[in-house]
């Protein structure tokens, strides 16, 4: 905020409020026992374009952790990224979870 001549208060303009950045909400994928392996690794490189050897590693976390960060989007893209994942899980009848 500025003053104008008058001491007047200036309010933030549009053009510094649009270069504000959305928040951010991370795309975490749980772990389960049934979902094999090899579909996750699938699931992560097709809805998060990661290469096979990144979608493994980020697999293997999971797997051994728990839980897992696939990606770190804006609102609309997280929720878009998690329906996805939702609807390949349900397709194939295995549990996978996700959530934002
Ligand atoms: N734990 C599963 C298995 O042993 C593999 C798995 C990894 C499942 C990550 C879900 O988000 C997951 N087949």
């Amino acid at each position: 905020m500025r003053n104008d001549e008058d001491g007047d208060t200036i309010l933030a303009s549009k053009s510094q409020s649009k270069t504000e950045k959305p928040p951010l909400y991370k795309v975490l994928l749980l772990n389960d026992d049934f979902t094999p392996m090899e579909f996750v690794v699938d699931v992560i490189q097709k809805v998060f374009k990661k290469s096979y050897d990144e979608a493994t590693r980020i697999m293997l976390q999971i797997h051994t952790e728990g839980i897992g960060i696939c990606g770190i989007f804006p609102l609309e893209i997280a929720e878009t990224k998690m329906n996805q994942v939702l609807n390949l899980s349900k397709e194939s009848q295995h549990p996978l979870q996700c959530i934002i």
